[in-house]
């Protein structure tokens, strides 16, 4: 299956002030479409043009570096574009998640301490998510492209923490980032939706 770039699920103005235009412009049109082209490319060259997309990032991790990177960064930003929305993020959980929260990560404000300490020292560029593993949900950084799919778990959100998703708008501040994140714009049903396809 080829890889397609993904149009943004809401316009570039919409999650201004906490992510501009600008970003949106790089971090999609500009990005994200470097990991299609490469990604089609390598895959190509790898035979496996006709696999999904989870299976690409599985078979090539640690067999394949410049295939995994571009297929795993696909995947993720095609979910993260989907983890953010206008008026998003805060603690107004969908009941079944804000269950899961509690149970598993400690309650809503112990999962926005971790997700972000998780965010803030990934050592470079990576990501932080929450993902299920085993039916139960847990906190985790991987470095670059990698992502949970390749350690048997299944992401539920994720935020990116390389410095072209937030050095726009942040600059060196990534904290201030992760925060904006949290607070204004997690996509709470699109998690919620993730989580239920994860646990049933
Ligand atoms: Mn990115």
């Amino acid at each position: 299956m080829a890889f397609e770039l993904p149009e943004l699920p809401y316009d570039y103005e919409a999650l201004t002030p906490f992510m501009s235009k600008e970003t949106l412009e790089f971090h999609h049109d500009k990005h994200h479409k470097a990991y299609v082209d490469n990604g089609n490319k390598l895959a190509a060259e790898a035979g496996m043009a006709d696999l999904p997309l989870e299976e690409v990032v599985k078979k090539s991790f640690g067999t394949n570096a410049g295939l995994f990177n571009n297929a795993a960064q696909h995947y993720n930003h095609i979910h993260f574009w989907k983890w953010m929305k206008k008026g998003g993020g805060g603690n107004k959980l969908p009941g079944k998640l804000e269950a899961a929260f509690t149970s598993d990560l400690g309650g809503y404000d112990k999962f926005k301490a971790d997700f972000a300490a998780a965010g803030a020292t990934q050592f470079g560029s990576g990501w932080a998510w929450v993902s299920v593993k085993n039916g139960k949900l847990e906190i985790s950084k991987t470095p670059n492209g990698e992502n949970p799919l390749v350690h048997g778990a299944t992401p539920i959100l994720g935020v990116d923490v390389w410095e072209h998703s937030y050095y726009i708008d942040y600059r060196n501040a990534r904290p201030k980032y992760l925060e904006a994140f949290v607070d204004s714009l997690i996509n709470w049903d699109y998690v919620l939706e993730r989580y239920e396809a994860a646990t049933k």
